[in-house]
């Protein structure tokens, strides 16, 4: 009889703890820039309640169709969209996010900063939970935040929102993430997954590098084998070089309505698409389709190795710049972005050194070492120089990786800093706008854990832990004046896939490294604590498991 009543007891309690309504956290990765919450009182969102959004506002009800999707993915509750009911649960409003009054929609916009476009303010009170923002970016951010605040278990009814204030906004305007799709290719599918990853996160620039030596994976419609054999290579070597080779073609590439699907749906998410053509190195894929644009016209093919090629476009024959004018002019088509990656990096000058076009173009410029520069550097700025007027023509501004500072920088160039921070700073000091992209904090194809008995193969040494990406400081305030500070636009993390072949070890890299990225580039410092993030992250880590993405569950 006793054990009857305690079993009885038992139950009723799990029964009852199981039907209890959770509590939304808003202490959520990225963390918001100003929380003010009273945690006595509570507003009960339920299964059926409304979203409100302007019915003649498209991106509104775009907003209030993701903001239902994803709560009904996270905890299982069906909210309705209910288009203009000032009584529902949740009301996403336009207007100025620091006051409570409705504000005319894209008013003074032209003078907010970028970061002033994306705040918002969400507000929990008796009445309901709403989004508030100047513009649809802002509400999208709001919408995240209230996604990634709800207890993420499935089959909940019920959920209690304590009242809050939260006023947010991130510290920087350039948010990065880079995925390299061409040492390995990755389907529209994933990159989307990769997208919505990157948005959860607040990251707002998708770097995609779509060229290689080892494939070209850019569909260029009046140079069709460009793709279709530049992108095929007749084998992988198996592990890092090691000689052996697993004997299968490996290839794939995007057609020009693949990347305009990329692009809308990056879009949607707020995102901006910056296609990468590295340039004039890393392109024996191209080379192998056109190898007359080489120094020693080749044969070149498709590399099936990693590492640095020594065949690189040629720069003295005027072919090679007909032949990128060609590939940008169709860029610029199917990219709408502001700014373009030309890469830059890794271009050795061997052959150019050994090439009589090289050197009669060398001669024809007038380059002759100055002390700083050599000859062949200088040529490569002279490239950089034919692309930026180029696209400049087409309204945009080149990005490179900071060895375009070797030969000089071209006037209008972003450097992209990737051997850790040196050449962000020398940019930064000659007032050209930077990005902070510093292998030593940001590479996550490097292991994430120091014990790789469990891991996934992947490049290099333990130097990109989750604790150290989380150290980075972008700015670099020991070393760039508050003047020079200004240049930095904002930190990038970059996937690369030498070693990455399957979706699954993609996120594995990705995430959640991310998560501590993405505090560096919205957070400022002093709201910044690891062991808090840490403390933070099961929340987000709950969500990856309801999202049913794969991630590192070991962080340190
Ligand atoms: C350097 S970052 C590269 C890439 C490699 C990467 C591997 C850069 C501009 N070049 O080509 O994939 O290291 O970590």
């Amino acid at each position: 009889m006793k054990r009857t009543v305690l079993y009885v007891l038992v139950l009723t309690s799990l029964m009852f703890s199981a039907a209890a309504a959770r509590r939304a956290d808003y202490r959520i990765i990225p963390l918001p820039k100003n929380i003010q919450s009273d945690t006595t009182q509570v507003f009960t969102l339920h299964d059926g309640m409304g979203i409100a959004y302007d019915s003649n506002d498209e991106e509104q009800a775009r907003i209030a169709g993701f903001l239902a999707s994803w709560v009904k993915q996270a905890t299982g509750l069906s909210l309705s969209l209910t288009p203009s009911d000032s009584k529902a649960a949740i009301r996403l409003v336009a207007g100025d996010p620091k006051t409570k009054k409705k504000g005319r929609k894209g008013s003074f916009a032209d003078t907010l900063t970028a970061q002033q476009q994306e705040a918002y303010t969400l507000r929990v009170t008796a009445q309901g939970i709403t989004l508030q923002a100047r513009r649809g970016i802002g509400l999208f951010r709001a919408a995240q935040s209230l996604r990634k605040a709800l207890p993420a278990e499935k089959d909940q009814t019920v959920i209690d929102l304590p009242y809050t204030t939260i006023h947010d906004e991130p510290r920087f305007v350039y948010r990065g993430v880079l995925l390299d799709c061409a040492r390995h290719f990755f389907t529209v599918d994933v990159i989307k997954q990769y997208l919505d990853m990157m948005a959860l996160h607040g990251c707002n620039q998708f770097h995609w590098h779509l060229t290689e030596d080892q494939g070209w994976r850019f569909e260029v419609k009046a140079l069709p084998r460009l793709a279709l054999e530049g992108s095929i290579r007749q084998e992988t070597v198996l592990g890092r070089n090691t000689g052996i080779y697993d004997g299968t073609p490996y290839g794939g590439y995007y057609t020009q309505d693949d990347c305009r699907e990329i692009v809308r749906y990056a879009a949607e998410r707020y995102i901006n698409v910056i296609p990468e053509i590295d340039l004039p190195g890393h392109m024996q894929g191209a080379l192998h389709v056109m190898p007359h644009l080489g120094c020693t016209g080749g044969p070149y093919p498709v590399r099936t190795y990693w590492g640095v090629s020594d065949e690189v476009l040629c720069a003295g024959n005027p072919l090679t710049l007909d032949f990128l004018k060609t590939v940008l002019g169709e860029l610029c088509d199917v990219f709408p972005s502001k700014y373009i990656h030309l890469g830059g990096d890794e271009c050795p000058k061997k052959r150019w050194k050994a090439c009589p076009k090289c050197q009669a173009k060398i001669k024809e410029l007038g380059l002759t070492d100055d002390g700083k520069h050599s000859p062949e550097d200088q040529l490569q700025t002279w490239v950089n120089r034919q692309v930026e007027q180029f696209l400049g023509e087409h309204g945009r501004d080149i990005i490179g990786w900071d060895e375009i500072l070797a030969g000089g920088l071209t006037e209008r160039s972003i450097v992209m800093s990737w051997r850790g921070t040196k050449g962000g700073i020398e940019a930064a000091r000659q007032h050209h706008r930077v990005i902070m992209a510093p292998n030593v904090f940001g590479y996550i194809d490097h292991p994430q854990l120091k014990d790789d008995s469990n891991q996934l193969p992947s490049i290099g040494r333990y130097i990109v832990s989750c604790s150290k990406i989380y150290s980075f400081e972008p700015l670099i305030p020991e070393e760039l004046s508050d003047e020079e500070q200004q240049y930095i636009l904002g930190p990038q993390t970059s996937l690369w896939t030498e070693y990455v072949a399957f979706p699954q070890h993609l996120f594995f890299q990705l995430l959640p490294r991310l998560g501590a990225m993405s505090e560096v580039q919205w957070c400022r410092p002093d709201q910044k604590d690891f062991e808090d993030f840490k403390a933070r992250l099961p929340r987000l880590t709950r969500l990856y498991d309801r999202i049913g993405i794969k991630y590192c569950r070991q962080v340190e």
